[in-house]
């Protein structure tokens, strides 16, 4: 390839346009279809510094006479060849644009990248959802109330003594009044009770209810949390006696665990009167005795009991016409031991690596 230097000190006689046709002739059979060699080309021959340029240039050098002639058959040259090298750049560049439109085609019917990827229920909403199956199937109706309770409801209408430990502010987290006063007439509730002395009081008997909920209590380490789950329930009816209680919770337990044994213990509540204590067999060890259970063969699964006649009188159900059984279970350790979890904090940080192992 000659240089652009070579050529600006020629004259633009025919032998030298011939040449230059020549020459470009050649470098576009070796450009081929490199777009980059072509627009090399371009600045090569028609760039401000470019052979043509420079042919042109030295027009004005020529003899007066031969100006004319010369500058008329540079300026063709270059309109000639020019045009053939933009014709070439031009078609390369639509298959190229043409190429790349192909490329970034948008297909409106793919999914979205940023779609979300699938979730799962909270292992602790999964055992809400199963135990309120089991409760409503046998004719429970769900519940609710309020999380921020009053002391009557929390405490006062089930019986608790002024002077009972979980009246302490070291076990209760008790709620300023709105005028800042420390009044300890609020309390976020420590047990889902309140819900059934509310609807207790408000529907009246015969009332079968269970309520799920959170609940919170000045308490934290491995195996407790300030605020964790419960489910209890309350069947109040003419004739209840401790033979259903036994019958529904022995159901239900089965339902819940599989039929491994039930085992039902005297315990002491001060909203209930006998009370109960519930032992589900091992589920880990069958009942022959492990770590789990302290070699007892035997987890305790829930508390229950008959309706102490004081809770129901306060509840505005007259205790010598009706009678009743309640029950409370805390759900997150049932969602522990079925998934092996050895740690409650796991259940609360949402961890998706954590959750979605289970
Ligand atoms: C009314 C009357 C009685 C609800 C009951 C229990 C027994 C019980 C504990 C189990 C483990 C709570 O999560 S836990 O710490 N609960 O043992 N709860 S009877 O008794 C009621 C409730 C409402 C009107």
């Amino acid at each position: 390839m000659s240089t652009e230097v070579e050529s600006a000190q020629k004259a633009p006689t025919p032998e030298v346009l011939a040449e230059v046709e020549r020459e470009h002739e050649e470098e576009l059979v070796t450009a081929g279809d490199n777009l980059e060699a072509l627009n090399r080309m371009r600045s090569q021959f028609f760039g401000p510094k470019g052979r043509i340029t420079s042919l042109l240039r030295s027009v004005g050098q020529l003899p007066a006479e031969q100006r004319r002639e010369a500058g008329a058959r540079t300026n063709q040259l270059k309109q000639t060849l020019e045009a053939k090298l933009v014709v070439r750049i031009n078609a390369l560049e639509s298959v190229e644009k043409e190429k790349e439109l192909r490329r970034s085609r948008l297909d409106l019917t793919l999914p979205g990248r940023l779609a979300h990827p699938r979730g799962a229920l909270h292992p602790v909403n999964r055992v809400i959802e199963e135990m309120v199956d089991i409760l409503t199937r046998m004719g429970f109706e769900l519940a609710t109330g309020p999380e921020v309770e009053l002391d009557w409801y929390n405490f006062e209408a089930l019986n608790f003594p002024k002077d009972h430990p979980a009246r302490d502010m070291q076990d209760t987290f008790f709620i300023a009044s709105p005028d800042g006063k420390g009044t300890l007439e609020h309390v976020l509730r420590t047990h889902t009770s309140p819900v059934q002395t509310r609807e207790l009081e408000r529907r009246g008997a015969p009332l079968r209810i269970i309520a799920p909920g959170r609940v919170y209590r000045c308490d934290s380490d491995a195996t407790h949390s300030p605020m964790f789950h419960q489910i209890e329930g309350l069947w109040v009816d003419e004739g209840v006696s401790m033979a259903h209680l036994k019958g529904v919770l022995t159901s239900f337990i089965n339902a819940l665990f599989g039929e491994r044994g039930v085992r039902f213990r005297p315990s002491f509540f001060p909203f209930v009167e006998p009370g109960v204590e519930v032992d589900v067999g091992c589920v880990f060890c069958g009942g022959t005795g492990c770590r789990v259970c302290k070699h007892t063969g035997w987890m305790e699964i829930l508390g229950a009991g008959m309706v102490h006649p004081k809770v129901l009188e306060n509840c505005k159900v007259d205790p010598e016409r009706y009678t009743g059984f309640a029950f409370g279970l805390g759900i997150d350790r049932v969602a522990m031991q079925r998934w092996g979890i050895d740690d409650l904090a796991h259940l609360f940080r949402s961890d998706v690596r954590f959750l979605s192992q289970l």
